[in-house]
């Protein structure tokens, strides 16, 4: 028996069963849980004989092809006249649909799903949890509630999802529906460790190397408690890795014992620094993000910068990080 935190609501499963031609898109840089809310999503609607459009502001990367459906993912915008509907899917504000913002959201209705502690109201319609593992274990409560069938390819999608945004069913979002919700997918013929194959044991060598690198650059902070790790331009270059394979890194200091903050920051190719945050217990490291003009949930959040030197970025970030572990968490 399946029983679902909060209802989906009524006035989003009627839009979609009136609509029929209907754009779907996730965020910008999408991850694991944007991919597979929006292709799983797509699969869903498709189901029900609604015409799909799958948007994504950039090529999606490598890693994720094998994402069942992934190379329905297009990335040129289409004439946006024909939509009776779109929906964002784990998009925490409306800047996270990228470049094309304006014009997509001339699409109506315009639906958000989204589970992102700090969301920032867009759209005509939203179903926002910030308590959820994903935007899938919503995007499946979805399909429920439109009474679909989840394929085996949405199934997937979905799973892979779940386990991505939990930290394998680690993080503190991880709740008992998360486990059924896995459970039924399971149930659909996803196998475990296939997925956990292809998320976790799927890196190329020169990711290894890079991430030599990017240990070598460990510094902690405050008695150990804060950790930072930086990946510049010169070790994207010496090791022939991507900008896209320093995904996971982060939770390396994070595991360590003493550490309730970790930093990672990151020289872009089009000249951005991108920190990436990951915190522990109490800490709420979404504040700081917001300080910097980011976002994020309370564990994990992230911000980028332009037009300055990592040293500085990560000077100014260590002023707030020590500031904020002073005022707040030195109870625990
Ligand atoms: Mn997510």
């Amino acid at each position: 028996m399946l029983n679902p935190p909060k209802q989906v609501p009524d006035q989003i499963v009627e839009a979609l069963f009136q609509a029929k031609n209907i754009l779907v898109v996730c965020h910008v840089f999408p991850d694991v849980d944007a991919i597979g809310s929006q292709l799983a999503l797509g699969n869903i609607l498709e189901s029900l004989g609604k015409n799909i459009f799958y948007y994504c502001n950039e090529f999606v990367p490598g890693m994720y092809e094998f994402m069942p459906g992934s190379e329905q993912l297009d990335n040129n915008l289409p004439d946006l006249s024909q939509f009776d509907a779109a929906v964002a899917v784990d998009c925490g504000d409306r800047f996270r649909l990228g470049h094309e913002v304006d014009a997509l959201l001339q699409i109506h209705p315009f639906i958000v799903i989204d589970h992102h502690a700090g969301h920032r109201d867009f759209g005509d319609i939203s179903w926002v949890e910030g308590s959820r593992s994903s935007t899938a274990e919503m995007v499946f409560d979805l399909a429920l509630a439109l009474n679909a069938d989840i394929s085996y390819n949405a199934a997937y999608n979905l799973y892979a999802a779940i386990v991505s945004d939990s930290g394998s069913f680690k993080y503190e979002s991880t709740s008992a529906y998360t486990f059924q919700v896995a459970s039924y997918l399971v149930n659909r013929g996803v196998i475990p460790s296939e997925v956990a194959g292809k998320l976790f044991d799927n890196y190329s060598a020169n990711r290894l190397r890079l991430l030599e690198n990017v240990l070598g650059s460990l510094e902690l902070y405050s008695e150990g408690q804060i950790a930072v790790i930086t990946a510049t331009s010169e070790m994207f270059e010496a090791s022939g890795a991507k900008r896209e394979d320093t995904e996971e890194f982060i939770n390396l200091p994070r595991a360590v014992r003493s550490v309730k903050v970790a930093a990672f920051l990151k020289e872009t190719l089009d000249g951005y620094i991108k920190v990436s945050l990951r915190a522990k217990g109490e800490c709420d490291v979404s504040q700081v993000a917001l300080k910097f003009g980011g976002g994020g949930h309370r564990n994990a959040s992230g911000y980028s910068v332009k037009d300055k030197k990592l040293a500085e970025v990560n000077i100014e970030l260590l002023q707030e990080l020590k500031r904020t572990l002073k005022s707040r968490w030195s109870a625990d």
